[in-house]
């Protein structure tokens, strides 16, 4: 299994910091944005879009974070890392669906209207900060949706946001920030994507 990423990104991080997180069996490709190796015609064939990430799993071939990271979490059950009850994954689509959409929709339109974005994200805020209540992650065991959530929770963007009004969403970035798979994805400088 190949991960073709570029792991500045949000939401290349993401899958990037769960399978270092758990240490999985796939192997990460870092993308050349910078020499448009997402614009090459052999990537096309993998993700016909040219953006990234994008999996290759033998004949395979995968893009969207979210559907990369849910399916690699079901090929390795052991990392634990995502239900498999209908109640329980209906549960992690929910909340990757409101991170692609509602979360990430807003954090970017922090860039334009600060204060009207901050008003129309409170109740989100609000709605996460009540669930992390007692918890230490999303689903309280750490999970997919903690690795879909935080990078744009923590990115360059999602710092504008504030969160100190949100005691356990401020505790939760903390404690997932700390995590290996994070910590490993910090540094790798970017050459040259855009979001
Ligand atoms: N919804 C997609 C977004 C993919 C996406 O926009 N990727 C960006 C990096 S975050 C990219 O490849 N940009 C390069 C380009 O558009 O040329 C996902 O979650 O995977």
């Amino acid at each position: 299994m190949k991960l073709y990423s570029f792991s500045i990104t949000p939401n290349n991080r993401k899958v990037e910091a769960f399978i270092r997180h758990y240490d999985l069996d796939v192997e990460i490709h870092a993308m050349n944005f910078k020499d448009k190796e997402n614009q090459t015609e052999a990537y096309r064939k993998i993700n016909p879009l040219g953006k990234a990430p994008a999996l290759v799993d033998g004949d395979f071939c995968l893009w969207e974070s979210n559907a990369i990271l849910t399916y690699i979490a079901a090929m390795f059950p052991q990392a634990n890392a995502m239900p498999t009850d209908p109640r329980g994954r209906a549960d992690v689509d929910r909340w990757l669906h409101w991170q692609s959409f509602h979360f990430t929709h807003a954090i970017l339109a922090h860039k334009d209207d600060a204060e009207k974005a901050a008003r129309e994200f409170r109740p989100h805020l609000d709605m996460l900060n009540a669930q992390l209540e007692g918890r230490d992650f999303v689903r309280g065991d750490l999970g997919v949706v903690d690795f879909a959530i935080v990078p744009y929770a923590i990115a360059r963007l999602g710092r504008n946001v504030d969160y100190s009004g949100h005691p356990n969403i401020v505790a939760w970035l903390e404690r997932v920030e700390k995590l290996k798979g994070f910590v490993e994805t910090q540094f790798r400088p970017p050459s040259g994507a855009t979001a």
